[in-house]
C-alpha cells in the first residue's frame, strides 16, 4: 500500500489519541525495555578490543576495528616540520572553532586544520537546541541532576559540574558574537523543554540551531584570521617519551603528507555515525569517522564508556534521500505525537531517547510499524498536529529547515506525518579527559563528542552543543597556557612502533586502514 493511504489512521485517530493514557514505566521497566530493544545490547554487535589501552572492553565491531587499524603512515617518515606551533587544532566543528579562538585570544600561536571544509561537522547540523540553565526558575544544580538521570548515574560528576556550571557564560559570549539566538514577545531568551529535562532549558534558533551558532563561530575564526587548512586530514600523532608533540596531516587534494610540531595537540573530531555502526543510517556529517579516537588510541590514550551509543529515536524513514537524516526532537517537544499502525501513542515522546528509540523498535518489531515503499520500517511523527493545536503556521514559524528540507522531496510536513526510525546519532563515550580537556597523555587534550564521560550512557538533547563550548575554551585556555610553559619536544614515532609491536604480539591480522578519514562510499577522483 501506498503511504499516502497509510497516513489516514494519523489523522482520524487525533481525538482518540488526546484520550489516551500513555505507558508510566517503573525504573525496572525501564530497564527491562531498553535490554529487550536498544541496540547497544545487542551481543552479537559487539566484541572485545584485542590490544591497547582498552584491551577486553567490548565495544562495536566497527570501532573495534578501527582502533586496531594500521596507521598509513610508515616507520621510516621524515618529520621535518612544514609548520611549527603552541596549539594544533585537528577539526573545524564547534569544538575545534571554540578551541582555536579562545587558544589564540590567551596569546597561543593556533593552527585549525580540518579534513573538509572549515564547520563541516556534526556542530553545524545540530537542530533543536542547546541546554543552559538561564531561566529564573532553573538552575545548574537542576541541570545536572537532569543529566546525571537522563545517563543512567553513570556520568563523570566532576565534568558534568563543570559544564552546567559554566553554561551561563557560554550563553552571554555566544550573545557577544552576535548568535540570534529566539527570544519572546518582551525579548527575553525562549527557552523550550527537552526530553529528559524538568525545565524548559533549550536556546534555539529555529530548527538551525547549530548553524546559526557556527555561522558566527566561523565568522569570528576568519576575522581573528587564525591559520586554517582545510581538506587537510590529521592521520598519525607525533610524541616523544608519551607526551603528544604534533601531528602528521594529509593533504586531500594531492595525498601529500604534512607535518606539525606542536606544543599542545586537541583533537575535536567529533563523532563516529559514518561507521554505521550495526548497519543503522546515520544523522552524522559526511566527516564523522572517528579519527580522532584511531589517533588517540594508538598513543596510549584509554577511552571511556564506549559500548554506549545514542539512536536518536527520529530519523528520517521516507523520502529515500532522507534516510537517517535528523527530525529534530524539538517537533516532539511542541507536542508532536509518536503513532503507531495503529493510531496509538506507545510512548512519552519526551521521554529519554534511549527509552522511546527502545519503544519504536519494539513496536516495529512486534508488527505495529509502516513499511515505506522501499521496505524499511518506521513509526509516525504527527507532524500536522502542531498547526492543529497551536495554529496554522506553527511549523513554518518553528521548524523552517524541516519543513523546507521535506519540500524538497514533494513531502509536505504540515498536510502529512513523517515516518521515522532510530538512526545513528551520537557516541556517548570517547576518550578519556579531566576537567580541562586533557587525556591522561600530556599535552594531547580531546573537546567535544570525541570525549568520554560526560553524558554517561545517554545523552540529553542539546546538552552536546554546550559540550563543545565549554570543553572547547578549557582545552583552548590549558593548551595554550602549557604552550607557554613548555618548550617543543622532539617529533618522533615511538608511540606508533610500540602499538604495531603489540598488534603483532597479539597475533592480529587483516588490519583496516585507520584513521578511515571519510567513509568507504565516498566517490573516488
Ligand atoms: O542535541 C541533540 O542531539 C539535538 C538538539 C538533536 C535534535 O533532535 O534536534
Amino acid at each position: 500500500m501506498d503511504l499516502q493511504a497509510l497516513h489516514d489512521v494519523v489523522h482520524t485517530s487525533r481525538d482518540a489519541r488526546r484520550a489516551q493514557s500513555l505507558p508510566k514505566f517503573t525504573p525496572a521497566e525501564r530497564d527491562t525495555l531498553i535490554k529487550k530493544y536498544h541496540p547497544d545490547h545487542r551481543e552479537q554487535a559487539y566484541r572485545p578490543i584485542m590490544f591497547g589501552p582498552n584491551v577486553g572492553d567490548r565495544t562495536v565491531r566497527e570501532l573495534a576495528s578501527i582502533l586496531e587499524g594500521e596507521s598509513p603512515i610508515s616507520a621510516d617518515l621524515t618529520l621535518l616540520p612544514e609548520y611549527s606551533v603552541d596549539v594544533l587544532v585537528v577539526g573545524g566543528g564547534g569544538a575545534g572553532c571554540a578551541a582555536a579562538l579562545h587558544a589564540h585570544e590567551a596569546g597561543a600561536n593556533v593552527l585549525l586544520a580540518t579534513k573538509l571544509r572549515l564547520v563541516d561537522s556534526n556542530s553545524v547540523m545540530a537542530q533543536g537546541g542547546m541546554q543552559i540553565a538561564v531561566a529564573p526558575d532553573d538552575s545548574p544544580v537542576q541541570h545536572f541532576l537532569d543529566t546525571l538521570k537522563g545517563g543512567h548515574m553513570k556520568n563523570d560528576h566532576a565534568l558534568l559540574k563543570v559544564m552546567v556550571e559554566e553554561g551561563p557564560s557560554i550563553a552571554k559570549w555566544l550573545l557577544g558574537l552576535g548568535v540570534l539566538f529566539d527570544r519572546d514577545a518582551d525579548g527575553n531568551l525562549h527557552v523550550k523543554k527537552g526530553g529528559g529535562s524538568s525545565k524548559e532549558r533549550l536556546l534555539t534558533c529555529s530548527d538551525y540551531t547549530g548553524l546559526e551558532i557556527m555561522r558566527v563561530l566561523k565568522d569570528e575564526v576568519l576575522n581573528q584570521k587564525i591559520p586554517l587548512l582545510e581538506f587537510a586530514a590529521a592521520v598519525e600523532l607525533l610524541s616523544a617519551q608519551g607526551v603528544c608533540t604534533g601531528a602528521v596531516l594529509q593533504d586531500l587534494d594531492n595525498k601529500r603528507l604534512v607535518v606539525v610540531a606542536a606544543k599542545t595537540v586537541i583533537l575535536a573530531t567529533g563523532g563516529i555515525g559514518r561507521l554505521h555502526i550495526q548497519g543503522f543510517p546515520t544523522s552524522n556529517h559526511y566527516g564523522a569517522t572517528g579519527d580522532g579516537l584511531a589517533m588517540a588510541y594508538r598513543m596510549g590514550a584509554p577511552l571511556v564508556q564506549i559500548d554506549t551509543f545514542q539512536y536518536h529515536p527520529s530519523g528520517g524513514v521516507y523520502p529515500e534521500q532522507l534516510v537517517g537524516a535528523l527530525v529534530t526532537e524539538g517537533i516532539r517537544s511542541e507536542g508532536g505525537h509518536l503513532v503507531n499502525a495503529k493510531g496509538e501513542r506507545f510512548v512519552n515522546e519526551l521521554d529519554t531517547r534511549d527509552v522511546v528509540s527502545s519503544s519504536i523498535i519494539r513496536e516495529c518489531e512486534e508488527g505495529r510499524g509502516i513499511t515505506s515503499d522501499s521496505g524499511k520500517v518506521g513509526v509516525w511523527l504527527d507532524t500536522p498536529l502542531l498547526d492543529v493545536e497551536h495554529g496554522e503556521g506553527t511549523l513554518d514559524k518553528h521548524f523552517p529547515a524541516m519543513v523546507k528540507q521535506y519540500e524538497r522531496f514533494n513531502v509536505d510536513i504540515r498536510k502529512d506525518p513523517v515516518l521515522i526510525y532510530p538512526t545513528l546519532h551520537y557516541q556517548n563515550g570517547g576518550v578519556k579527559i579531566d576537567e580541562n580537556s586533557e587525556t591522561p597523555v600530556k599535552n594531547l587534550f580531546v573537546a567535544g563528542e570525541a570525549s568520554g564521560g560526560l553524558h554517561g550512557r545517554n545523552r540529553l538533547m542539546g546538552n552536546s552543543l554546550l559540550d563543545l563550548m565549554v570543553f572547547g575554551k578549557r582545552a583552548g585556555l590549558t593548551a595554550a597556557a602549557r604552550a607557554k610553559a613548555d618548550a617543543q619536544g622532539p617529533l618522533t614515532l615511538d608511540h606508533l612502533a610500540r602499538f604495531r609491536a603489540e598488534a603483532t604480539r597479539h597475533g592480529v591480522k587483516n588490519q583496516v586502514a585507520s584513521p578511515m578519514v571519510l567513509p568507504a562510499y565516498t566517490r573516488k577522483p
